[in-house]
């Protein structure tokens, strides 16, 4: 499958975790990773592909002349993909973003050519140092949370600041849910839908351990409340499929 979940051969079948590992490390986005990367996250969240249709509809709609598209946390840049093949304004810079140099790599390659209008230019960079400015759309797809919490209102607040009265921000998330029994609820399906793809019980179990402290989520509400301190006026649920959860924010 290729990175938009079309039929390709340019990536491998994710087997990182395959085998029983005597000590398991930090997940890490390295080269063995990247490799496998689209079929990785098609596999294990639930709605991937419908949050990438959307943003490239959103981005047709939203994005005017002149203006920035942020995707940040790119990896191999099927967001950015999706926005690149929609958006119809001219003169738009679509500024791709990830601090891991094996995933942008990638991105590179499956982007090719950058100069096509809209223009794409990826960045290696921590996103909490990228700075954002005249920006219509900015999206964080699956990425927030693995930014340290302390450092989720600051990085918000900037968005906030860059972006133009008539933008929007993509916020996708992994979710907790704080009724114990939800909670479970959607962790087992969650797990029940990575074996229904092909991951074996060892599987999910050393991947959720190599997560562990790395991808922190939190509940709905948090986010919420955090969108709104960050100053963002109105913010939607647009997609949910059990804990993983798009959400749509409006500076105005
Ligand atoms: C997609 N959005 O396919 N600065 C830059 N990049 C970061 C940072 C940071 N502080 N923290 C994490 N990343 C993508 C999927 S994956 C989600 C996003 C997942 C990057 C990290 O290197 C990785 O490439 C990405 O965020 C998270 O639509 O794997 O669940």
């Amino acid at each position: 499958m290729n990175i938009l979940g079309k039929a390709s051969t340019s990536h491998e079948k994710d087997c990182v975790y395959s085998v029983p590992l005597n000590s398991i490390a930090g997940f890490e986005f390295d080269t063995r990773v990247a490799a496998v990367f689209p079929d990785m996250i098609r596999r294990s969240v639930p709605g991937y592909a419908s949050t990438l249709s959307m943003i490239g509809l959103l981005a047709q709609k939203i994005l005017t002349e002149n203006c920035h598209a942020y995707d940040l946390g790119c990896s191999l840049g099927a967001a950015t993909l999706s926005i690149r093949e929609h958006t119809r304004a001219q003169n738009v810079s679509i500024i791709a973003v990830d601090n891991a140099p094996a995933m942008l790599e990638q991105c590179a390659t499956l982007l090719g050519n950058t100069q096509t209008s809209p223009t794409v230019e990826l960045r290696c960079e921590d996103i909490r140092t990228t700075p954002i400015e005249n920006a219509a759309l900015v999206v964080l797809n699956f990425t927030l949370q693995f930014v340290p919490i302390a450092d989720r209102l600051p990085l918000l607040t900037k968005i906030r600041n860059g972006m133009n009265p008539q933008s929007a921000l993509v916020l996708s998330e992994k979710i907790t849910h704080d009724n114990p029994s939800t909670h479970d609820l959607f962790v087992e399906l969650h797990h029940d839908f990575k074996r229904l793809h092909g991951y074996s019980t060892l599987e999910i179990a050393q991947k959720r351990s190599a997560l562990e402290n790395i991808l922190i989520p939190e509940s709905l509400d948090s986010h919420k409340q955090r969108l709104a301190n960050a100053g963002f006026k109105r913010c939607e649920v647009w997609f949910q499929c059990l804990n993983f959860v798009s959400i749509i924010a409006f500076p105005e």
